[in-house]
């Protein structure tokens, strides 16, 4: 009994999630596509110098993977010289027709993407975000590159943007995304990303900011919360009026730990993996893999293992979900693009069977504990 309700209370609390919609807006090669791919620590949208690279609205991620995405991210051909019309018509075509479509589809958030070494921002830029505001679709606007704007550049946009007049939903913020390379060295490193990561979540209404946490990488701490909701739905079962004990290493709480263990990897994009751990055989081989990996220990945890009490499993689950938070934060932090299966599940095993070590001796015995250890998680 006790595994359905915690995989089906997992799954409903992931569907949950809404998803919001963000569009980027601006010229031609001001580095759209550069911030979205910064944002987000993924090749999402193609890039490039010379010719306008993006064509029309793309929504990232596509249709093929839309089922287990928390936000998509619309991208969009910028103005080209001489054909601003076209563009503002669009533009603002583009978001009524998504307006009507519904609450779900409409887009939530607009990031006006201003080129900051151009030192100008044009009078039909104001028309659209004028626009915008009144379809009461907040925007950000944000001057991009700054890596290599003049100063005065800066304060020029700046200057131009105050005249405009435009309403107080907006923020102006500067942004390097992609900074230039001298002779290969980068000249400074990104900046800018993590507050607007903060200045979209403030914007965004709340029940769309768990999504936008989970999807972008530049502020991982940011993610913990969200995190910390799946472990305290799993331990809370295991405290219900109803849940009996779960035996560890049964069925029940086997399932459990993978679905956990599946939700924090979604929350730092690793969904792969926690599918490759959940699949690297069946369910019996991940828990194979963690025997190989934790099995020792479990016994600290729980001396004489076999039946738990209430207390028991809901201190595995929380060992086990700060295990799993710990090794996907570590892994996000290092960046294991390009090491093949065998070596990611070497660092995988190796970081599981610390972290666990690291948490074993947690003891949560009551929902009072569950508060004080969230607490300690979030703040520590
Ligand atoms: N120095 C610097 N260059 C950047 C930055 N962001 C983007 N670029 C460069 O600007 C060029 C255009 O970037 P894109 O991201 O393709 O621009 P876009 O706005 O998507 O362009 P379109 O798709 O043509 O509308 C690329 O050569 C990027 O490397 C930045 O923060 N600093
Ligand atoms: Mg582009």
């Amino acid at each position: 009994m006790a595994d359905k309700q915690i995989s089906e209370e997992l799954k409903e609390q992931i569907s949950k999630l809404e998803r919001p919609n963000i569009a980027v807006i601006g010229g031609t090669g001001v580095g759209k596509s550069s911030l979205i791919n910064a944002v987000f620590g993924k090749e999402l949208a193609k890039t490039g110098a010379g010719l306008p690279v993006t064509q029309e609205f793309c929504r990232y991620p596509g249709d093929e993977y839309s089922e287990n995405v928390p936000i998509f991210i619309y991208d969009s051909a910028g103005y080209e010289a001489e054909k601003e019309k076209e563009f503002v018509e669009g533009v603002l075509n583009f978001l009524s027709n998504k307006k009507k479509e519904g609450v779900d589809k409409q887009i939530h958030l607009v990031w006006y993407v201003i080129n900051a070494s151009s030192g100008r921002v044009q009078e039909f830029e104001k028309k659209i975000v004028d626009n915008i505001n009144q379809k009461g679709i907040p925007a950000i606007i944000i001057l991009s590159q700054c890596d290599r704007a003049k100063e005065e550049e800066i304060d020029g946009i700046k200057a131009a943007l105050e005249k405009f007049n435009l309403s107080k939903v907006y923020d102006v913020l500067k942004v390097a995304a992609s900074p230039l390379e001298v002779k290969g060295k980068r000249i400074c490193d990104p900046f800018g990303l993590e507050e607007l990561v903060n200045k979209t979540v403030e914007l965004l209404p709340d029940m769309y900011t768990d999504a936008l946490i989970a999807a972008q990488i530049v502020d991982l701490r940011a993610k913990r919360p969200v995190v910390w909701k799946y472990i305290s739905i799993a331990a809370g079962t295991c405290f219900a009026a109803q849940a009996s004990p779960v035996p560890v290493g049964t069925p029940a709480l086997i399932a459990a730990q993978t679905g956990l263990c599946m939700s924090i990897a979604s929350v730092y994009g690793y969904r792969e993996v926690g599918e490759f751990l959940v699949t690297i055989g069946s369910i019996t081989a991940f828990n194979a893999f963690l025997t190989a990996a934790i099995g020792d220990l479990i016994g600290v945890l729980l001396p004489g293992a076999g039946l738990a009490t209430a207390g028991g499993s809901a201190s595995y689950v929380v060992v086990f979900g700060l295990t799993c938070n710990a090794v996907f934060e570590k892994l996000a932090h290092n960046n294991l693009q390009g090491s093949n299966k065998e070596e990611i599940k070497q660092y995988l095993r190796d970081s599981f069977r610390k972290e666990f070590e690291k948490y074993s001796l947690l003891r949560i015995s009551s929902p009072e504990a569950l508060e004080i250890m969230k607490k300690t998680f979030l703040d520590s």
